[in-house]
């Protein structure tokens, strides 16, 4: 076989996007991106955060799957009351694996393993569905007395025209609890990335801010965009309360409405995931001075690094003391896994397709198994996810996906999203830390040979699986048993499939050896397609 490095990417390019009719291709092409730098400055443009083109596999979900099943749902306490058909509230009812821990709360509510939908029929859809969505609030109140009512609106809502705001306003006056709708039909925008943004908006609106009460803690912050998948934000808790850092609220893993409320009380926003959650970081800035950073807990490099930018910002000696000791601690069985893990592993390929900031994040994990990511995509992300600080952040297109035909990055560079260099980017610091850092994808990954690829289609994910033959494919369950199927290992990003956590030092060395063991199995080789055994049926499909 050839190894990846005599290929030439541009070529290999052309002969994926050659298949397409030729419009297509064209708009392809400027999501499909060979890694390169343009400058000194910037990295070679990438389309991004605009329309799927119709009739293309596309791996991305929407709008209402970014508001209530993303943001919201991993909140234990509120009752989140999808308005709409059953199966939008089924198909969202934790297939994202978030978990939760309600004996630290002290009502210990937990409504998360309940599904709760108002289940519109044909009637409904004829004659309203106002008077419906009443009755199951009523109900949801009366069963479960909630702290909290939040309600979804799905794509018949918004074509039907019910007026969910005017019904929570009522049931909020008439049952004296928190009640409010959210208008995330799913065909708003382009992608979840629309419901992210219509989340934080109503977090912000109707929830934070409202208990001022002062916790202990001497260093007291928030974890912004981590959503405990596996148990992730379990181990990241777990890891700061070794420091002495205490988190007052995650958004949204593992939390609870008490914990929104009192948020604004905390000195730092630590941000995880940029992209769903960016939006609340900024209004908090602004309006009750938090100041933001990211930080990354996946890979123990970055844990250390953001460990590090975390005490530094306190600029506290006993903090930065601690937190060394904490590193030095934790590094002895992750330098002797990763040596180990290395020995199987070193050189080869992954690829990974995933949302709006693990496609990135998990890079680092690859790398300290000696792995190399020869591809990697988002299905959401906006183009400073991928070419970093360069970029100005999120000129969000999401809500008027009418005029994205006009928004074309080589059409019109300025106005996509203007450039501007780094002088003059707004660099707030803090103890010789940088805050508002934009760092992408792009800048991480190895020039020339390696693909960003935004919104990859079906097509050209079987194309680039037999050009490269990667040793393990990333994704989620929409694309797993299409690469099974190719003989090779699929590990779910998403999800984790059952495994987890990942995050932070312990995470890291779980993550190694699941990775090796799927790699590593014999079972791919026992594993051969229908065609490869039968090529006359190759021919009979033709
Ligand atoms: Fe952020 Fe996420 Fe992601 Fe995301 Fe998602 Fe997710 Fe994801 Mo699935 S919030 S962007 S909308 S890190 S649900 S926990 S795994 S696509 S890469
Ligand atoms: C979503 C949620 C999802 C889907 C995962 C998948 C998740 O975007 O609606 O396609 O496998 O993480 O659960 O991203």
């Amino acid at each position: 076989a050839t190894s990846w490095r005599e290929l030439d990417p541009e070529e290999v390019k052309k002969g994926i996007m050659a298949k397409y009719p030729p419009k297509v291709a064209r708009k392809r092409s400027k999501h499909f991106v060979v890694n390169k730098k343009k400058d000194e400055q910037s990295y070679e443009p990438i389309q991004a955060n605009v329309r799927t083109i119709p009739g293309i596999i596309s791996q991305r979900g929407c709008c209402y799957a970014g508001c209530k099943g993303v943001v919201m749902g991993p909140t234990r306490d509120i009752i989140n009351l999808t308005h709409g058909p059953i199966g939008c509230g089924f198909y969202s009812w934790l297939t994202r694996r978030n978990q939760t821990d309600p004996s630290t709360t002290p009502d210990g509510h937990n409504f998360m393993t309940y599904c709760f939908s108002t289940d519109i029929e044909d009637k409904e859809v004829i004659f309203g569905g106002e008077k419906k969505l009443k009755q199951a609030i009523q109900e949801a109140f009366d069963i479960f007395k909630p702290k909290m009512i939040s309600v979804f609106s799905t794509c018949p809502i918004g074509l039907i025209g019910d007026d969910i705001h005017s019904v929570t306003r009522e049931m909020q006056e008439k049952l004296g609890i928190t009640i409010f709708g959210f208008s995330c039909e799913g065909y708003k925008g382009v992608s979840q990335s629309a419901g992210h943004h219509v989340a934080n908006n109503g977090l912000f609106m109707h929830v934070i801010g409202q208990d001022d009460t002062v916790q202990e803690g001497e260093y007291k912050v928030n974890l912004l965009g981590e959503y405990n998948i596996g148990g992730d934000e379990f181990i990241i808790d777990e890891l700061f309360e070794k420091c002495g850092i205490k988190i007052i609220s995650t958004f949204s893993g593992n939390s609870s409405v008490d914990h929104f409320r009192n948020s604004h009380t905390a000195d730092l926003n630590l941000i995880m995931c940029h992209r769903s959650i960016n939006y609340v970081a900024d209004m908090m800035e602004e309006k009750y001075g938090i100041p933001w950073m990211k930080i990354n807990f996946l890979g123990a490099k970055s844990t250390a690094a953001s460990l590090r930018k975390i005490a530094q910002y306190y600029g506290d000696q006993k903090l930065i003391d601690r937190v060394e000791e904490v590193i030095a601690e934790e590094m002895v069985d992750v330098e002797k896994a990763q040596a180990d893990v290395q020995t199987r592993l070193k050189g080869k390929l992954a690829m990974m397709f995933v949302g709006g900031s693990r496609a990135h994040h998990y890079q680092e994990l690859f790398n300290e198994m000696g792995m190399q990511t020869i591809a990697a995509g988002y299905e959401f992300a906006h183009r400073d996810d991928y070419e970093g600080r360069h970029v100005l952040p999120s000129i969000t297109v999401d809500s008027d996906s009418r005029n994205i035909e006009e928004l074309d990055v080589e059409k019109d560079p300025t106005r996509y999203n203007p450039r501007i260099p780094e002088d003059e980017m707004e660099q707030e610091e803090r103890h010789g830390i940088k805050l508002k850092t934009y760092d992408g994808m792009m800048p991480d990954m190895e020039e020339n040979f390696t693909y960003s690829i935004d919104d990859i289609s079906q097509y050209e994910t079987e194309k680039m699986i037999e050009i490269y033959k990667p040793a393990i494919f990333c994704a989620g369950i929409k694309e797993k048993y299409m690469v099974q199927k190719h003989g090779m290992p699929m590990k779910q990003l998403h999800s984790y499939d059952s495994g987890g956590p990942y995050a932070v030092f312990k995470g890291a060395i779980n993550f190694y050896y699941e990775i090796d063991r799927m790699i590593n199995s014999k079972v791919w080789g026992h594993i051969r397609a229908p065609w490869e055994e039968n090529p006359e049926l190759a021919a009979m499909y033709a």
